[in-house]
């Protein structure tokens, strides 16, 4: 067998912090496959920080209601401000970059991701409620992102996207067989339609092109597939550096 060598392990793994008010939802969907086989292997690590355990009083508070009044309750600085440092404490020298997942926040994107992979990794904001205290986002100079245009009830699952996004990336998770650079997000088009047997199902046929043998013929077809599908769906993505639409960027 083929087997690929592993990864170099150079002193310090790939390290997210996650502070939360709810660490029972880790690793959650970061403990299986790919991104969970990685966990087990040490490539990367999870840490999760109870908000809780920074609570105020007798009933460990850790919201109230917002200054100038409105709708529900806001994330109170004190108790955010020590997570965020006792946080920083447990990742000793390592100066993690500090995010608050946020829905203003600016959109997560791959180039964002590819240098957060490159680092040593990530400490992450999950909110809950109508969001935190501004004093704490600018005291602790914590960076907004958001993941999209829709609305979660809390910053955690956005956490878990951004992980999990971050750990494919981190060098020896990856197998062989998946190859990075034609990743459509890499190239800057959406992904050509995919078949595998059986060669008829159902009345359909997997395409003609693709049983030729052809193989400029096939790539040829792909590269068209996936420019036809960018258009119609995509069409902001066309013309973008790194989109391979065959004819030369003008
Ligand atoms: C009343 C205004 N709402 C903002 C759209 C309040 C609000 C709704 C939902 C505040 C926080 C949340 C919880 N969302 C997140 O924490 C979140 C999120 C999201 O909802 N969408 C996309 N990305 C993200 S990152 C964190």
């Amino acid at each position: 067998m083929n087997r690929r060598p592993l990864a170099p392990q150079t002193g310090r793994n790939w390290h997210a912090q996650v502070l939360t008010l709810f660490p029972k939802m880790f690793p959650g969907p970061l403990g299986v496959s790919l991104v969970g086989t990685a966990l087990e292997r040490g490539l990367w690590s999870l840490e999760t920080i109870d908000i809780r355990d920074f609570g105020i009083g007798r009933h460990r508070s850790v919201d109230d209601t917002p200054a100038g009044g409105g709708a529900g309750m806001v994330m109170r600085a004190d108790v955010l401000g020590a997570a965020v440092d006792t946080a920083r404490e447990r990742a000793g020298p390592t100066e993690l970059p500090a995010i608050y997942l946020s829905p203003r926040g600016r959109p997560l994107t791959q180039a964002r991701v590819r240098e957060l992979a490159l680092g040593p990794g990530v400490m992450l904001l999950a909110g809950r409620f109508e969001g935190v205290d501004q004093r704490v986002i600018e005291g602790r100079a914590l960076e907004e992102i958001s993941i999209g245009d829709y609305v979660l009830s809390g910053g955690e699952l956005a956490a878990m996207v951004l992980v999990d996004a971050c750990v494919r990336l981190i060098d020896g998770v990856l197998g062989a067989q998946a190859s990075l650079g034609e990743e459509s997000f890499e190239v800057g088009l959406l992904e050509y339609p995919q078949y595998t047997r059986p060669r008829s199902w159902e009345g359909r046929d997997i395409p003609e092109v693709l049983l030729s043998g052809d193989h400029a013929r096939i790539a040829r077809w792909r590269r068209e597939q996936a420019l036809a599908l960018t258009r119609t769906r995509r069409p902001d993505l066309i013309g973008k550096t790194g989109s391979k639409t065959g004819a030369g960027e003008a």
